[in-house]
């Protein structure tokens, strides 16, 4: 084993360029092209890549520190070597690589049609070819300067910005998005400074770029504008109109390196969005995966997801690539009265939102026998007039849904990853209309609480919920949620599961009904059930047993001591 040097190679005009990432730590076995560091100046950056394979010995730079071609970077115990002197390094093979990626050059100011339509041309780039556009950073009608940047590109380790050869007035934009360019094609037509109205005819038509056609519709043909020549690196400054600033990352771009910049891409984190931890705001890989965990989590959303969740607000469902929200001005068609949502309707529409997109959701209807039971209530009711305490069914669904709940463990857990919880305690929510928007307190432990003490803890827990006073720990921990409208009215619904639990319980209002007994119809009082659960967890089968032993408990009230 050799130990050799690794520098840093040619990289074009990059001076003194500072290293924002170290890609490698001591001991890891390094490829030959491994990307090594990342190094950025003001208007690239790029990683630079080892001339050797072998194991990382040490590492000679730090983050922070400026790099230079032939700078020590680190060490290396170079695999199938004989020598234990420091070799020189060659220049990295591979393209594109930082030794083959010189920063685009700025260029000399035109030499024809000042005045007239100009184009502009990607300028000497160096060996990327086919780099893709990942940022425009003009628009039609900008008063662009000269070396100013239109368009970021990037390659697979490197990420420019493109600047302008002229100033004028931005005419019309030819790359797009994704567009992938090299060196010559047609970016931009500007209208020079002091131009006259009538176009100059273009002196050239040969070799022409992208965009060609676009050009040619526009009244007239934009003049040709020589070939840039080479001016200083971008690393020294954005010309004397727009001096570089050290302190404040590239212009437009969220100030990440490329790998960082494609592992975001490819989870889709909109990295605009992700605050960085780095040096001057540099969001790095962990500020990536810190940002996607925080979404996964619900403890943030990403702008799309509030848009969505507004209301579907105006630009609602792009991440989704729905069409956009419909704008529509209402007061078109008749007064209007604009109010803000109450805090409660706000937050509980963001987490329904996010519950009804993101679980796969089912919902099982079926009907309960209550008649015995609720004769039952009803005597029980007038033996207690006095005690102040009224029973309403919900306070026997409570108890009912404990029993199945014991019976199918898996409507009272909760997803984990790839795991289930299975929660050995059962706390049951029920839906309360508050003047406020709908809130969900919970009668904790109500498989041990009988249906007395259950009631009167509703009663409680529902004056609080209207008068604005449940604490958050009144309204935490349910295993399970029940979505009674009984006192309302209807037949079924589809109520939206309250994640992270796996299953909630739609009541509607009963109503007496002819029930074959196999001889003849009975008047029966019948409760619909609509029990909504997460086809991740359970199955439809699942639902229906449940679903039917709810209504045999609820049938014959004794099988809950069983
Ligand atoms: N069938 C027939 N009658 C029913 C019934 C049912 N399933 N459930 C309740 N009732 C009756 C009650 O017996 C009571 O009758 P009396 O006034 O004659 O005594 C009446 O309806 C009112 O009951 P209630 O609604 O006050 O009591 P509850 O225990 O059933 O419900 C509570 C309490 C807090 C859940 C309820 O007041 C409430 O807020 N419900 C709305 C829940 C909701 O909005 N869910 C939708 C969520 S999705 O948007």
């Amino acid at each position: 084993m050799a130990l050799v040097e690794v520098k840093v190679p040619d990289i074009g005009d990059f001076k003194d360029v500072a290293v924002i990432e170290v890609l490698v730590k001591p001991g890891d076995t390094v490829k030959l092209e491994q990307s090594l560091i990342t190094v950025e100046s003001d208007k690239a950056s790029m990683e630079i890549p080892s001339s050797h394979a072998g194991v990382v010995k040490e590492i000679k730079v730090a983050i922070g520190d400026t790099v230079n071609e032939g700078s020590l970077l680190l060490t290396l115990e170079a695999a199938g070597e004989a020598a234990t002197s420091a070799a020189p390094p060659p220049a990295p093979a591979a393209a594109p690589s930082p030794a083959s990626a010189p920063a685009p050059v700025a260029v000399a100011a035109p030499a024809a049609a000042a005045g007239g339509l100009l184009e502009v041309r990607v300028p000497d780039i160096g060996d990327f070819k086919d780099v893709a556009v990942i940022e425009v950073l003009v628009k039609p009608g900008d008063a662009v300067k000269m070396e100013q940047s239109l368009i970021t590109v990037e390659s697979d380790k490197a990420s420019m910005e493109i600047p302008s050869s002229q100033a004028g007035v931005l005419k019309e934009l030819k790359v797009k998005l994704g567009d992938t360019i090299n060196q010559g094609d047609l970016l931009a037509v500007l209208e020079g400074v002091g131009a006259a109205t009538a176009a100059t005819p273009s002196p050239s038509g040969a070799g022409e770029g992208r965009g060609e056609g676009g050009a040619a519709a526009s009244s007239a043909a934009p003049a040709s504008v020589p070939a840039p020549s080479p001016q200083p690196s971008p690393a020294s400054g954005r010309g004397s109109e727009q001096p570089h600033d050290p302190t404040k990352p590239p212009l437009g771009l969220p100030h990440a390196s490329p790998s960082v910049r494609k592992f975001a891409r490819e989870l889709g984190v909109p990295l605009g969005e992700v605050k960085g931890s780095g040096p001057r705001g540099r969001i790095t890989q962990e500020d990536v995966q810190a940002f996607t965990r925080a979404v996964m989590a619900g403890a943030t959303r990403t702008q799309a997801q509030g848009a969505a969740s507004a209301g579907g607000g105006v630009t609602g469902g792009g991440e989704l690539n729905l069409i956009p929200w419909p704008k529509v001005d209402f007061a078109r068609f008749g007064p209007i009265e604009r109010k803000e949502m109450s805090r409660i309707k706000k937050i509980s529409g963001a987490n329904l939102m996010r519950n009804a997109v993101m679980i796969p959701a089912v919902t099982n209807h079926d009907d309960a026998d209550i008649t015995d039971l609720e004769a039952f209530r009803v005597q029980l009711n007038k033996e207690n007039e006095k005690s102040g305490i009224k029973v309403t069914m919900l306070a026997f669904l409570i108890k009912a849904c404990v029993a199945a709940l014991k019976k199918f463990p898996e409507f009272n857990s909760s997803l984990d990853g790839d795991a289930l919880v299975y929660k050995q305690f059962w706390h049951i929510g029920f839906a309360a209309d508050t003047p406020n928007g709908l809130m969900v307190p919970v009668i904790k432990d109500a498989d041990q609480k009988g249906v007395l003490a259950i009631s009167q803890e509703m009663g409680e827990l529902a004056k609080k919920a209207r008068d604005g006073k449940l604490s958050p720990a009144e309204m935490s921990g349910a295993t399970f949620t029940i979505s009674s409208l009984g006192g309302i009215g209807g037949r079924y619904f589809t109520p939206i599961i309250n994640a992270p639990e796996v299953a909630i319980l739609g009541v509607c209002r009963s109503t007496t009904e002819p029930v074959w007994d196999g001889k003849q119809f009975q008047p029966r009082l019948m409760l619909p059930l609509s029990l909504t659960w997460d086809h991740r967890v359970v199955d439809g089968a699942a639902a229906a047993r449940f679903n039917a032993y709810l209504g045999q408990i609820l049938g014959d009230f004794r099988r809950v001591l069983l």
